[in-house]
């Protein structure tokens, strides 16, 4: 297990030289955070990321994400343009020697919540998603109000994408990812990239928009839509245990061979389809991170983890879910889970 942690790049004010003094990470987990979405990235472009964390004394474990342009999503005319700048900045992610590229195929919006700052009882503040905050929120200026990570757009913009969505039946949302999946993975062979697709987060359609990659069934839809090592996916314990009644060890089981990065969080489900992040440790919420772990390590998994989002705690303020604290008491759990879980040598 490659222990990594996620870097938003130069403005990112948890800095490497921070990262680099959290025991046991080694990895990070970034993207090229500068360029828009749907932009073929330069070969030097990834370069000059790749090398500015290796003279940080850190190494490049997992490009997380290539953005799939809604255009891919949709099947829309510019989708052989998109896929084919996707390509190429993959093409030169494998060429300039990193591994992994984590990747969502979630419509409109990556990972959503309702609320940014809820305060714990502990005085920590976290986050957390309620299906009718959702629902009663006003859209019609946009995404503003809400955390989306890709695109922002304004009200006409997002109605129109809105409606095009509500539109498209689930079928036609895995015939494309089918026909993207069929263009990205040779190009993820030839160059040595494992290919991670992210699960929807939270796992379940949003505003009446699909989203498809919701459970262990769906997951292996995907990783058998082409049957390559390299179509993988991303095991998310927060996103897969947001649906109660959730056997993640069993999913890893069923995924042996097919994860290819590990995000690691805990989420503790308050109601129907409404959750609030813990801290990591079991005791916290629903995931049995114990039972994770041993199945990641007895299924042979050798990949990148992160301790995925953190609470933000001790006064640390900054990107929600991204704070250095509490990902870094994180990733020490992590270690110590696996260091525990490992048979002496
Ligand atoms: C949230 C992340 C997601 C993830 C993308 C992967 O914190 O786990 O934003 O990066 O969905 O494409």
């Amino acid at each position: 297990m490659q222990l990594s942690f996620r870097w938003f790049g130069d403005s990112d004010a948890v800095t490497l030289a921070k990262i680099r003094q959290v025991p046991g990470v080694e990895g990070i987990v970034t993207s090229l955070h500068d360029r828009a979405p749907g932009e073929a990235w330069p070969f030097d472009a990834v370069t000059r990321v790749r090398d500015t964390v290796h003279e940080a004394g850190l190494t490049v474990t997992v490009i997380e994400s290539i953005p799939v342009s809604e255009d891919i999503k949709l099947g829309r005319a510019g989708r052989d343009r998109a896929v084919d700048a996707w390509c190429e900045s993959l093409q030169h992610v494998g060429e300039a020697g990193i591994g992994v590229v984590c990747y969502n195929f979630m419509p409109i919006f990556d990972w959503l919540r309702t609320d940014l700052a809820r305060v714990m009882p502990d005085g920590s503040t976290t986050l957390a998603f309620d299906h009718e905050v959702l629902d009663a929120m006003d859209l019609s200026g946009g995404l503003r109000t809400l955390p989306a990570w890709a695109d922002t757009y304004d009200g006409p913009a997002l109605a129109a994408l809105l409606a095009a969505y509500r539109a498209l039946p689930d079928d036609a949302l895995w015939e494309h990812l089918a026909w993207f999946l069929d263009r990205v993975v040779p190009v993820a062979e030839s160059v040595g990239v494992k290919l991670a697709l992210h699960p929807d987060d939270p796992p379940w359609p949003v505003l009446g928009v699909p989203r498809i990659v919701r459970d262990l069934a769906a997951l292996q839809r995907v990783t058998s839509l082409v049957d390559r090592p390299a179509n993988g996916i991303t095991f998310c314990t927060g996103s897969l245990s947001a649906s109660p009644g959730r056997d993640l060890p069993a999913m890893v089981r069923a995924l042996e061979g097919r994860i290819h990065f590990a995000h690691c969080r805990n989420v503790k489900v308050t109601g129907h389809h409404c959750f609030v992040e813990t801290p990591h440790p079991s005791r916290f919420g629903d995931v049995d991170m114990r039972a994770v772990l041993l199945a990641l390590r007895e299924t042979g998994f050798t990949g990148p983890m992160r301790p995925d989002h953190g609470r933000m705690i001790w006064g640390e303020t900054g990107r929600a879910g991204y704070g250095l604290h509490d990902r870094a008491l994180g990733a020490m759990y992590l270690q110590g889970l696996w260091e525990g879980l490992t048979p002496p040598s």
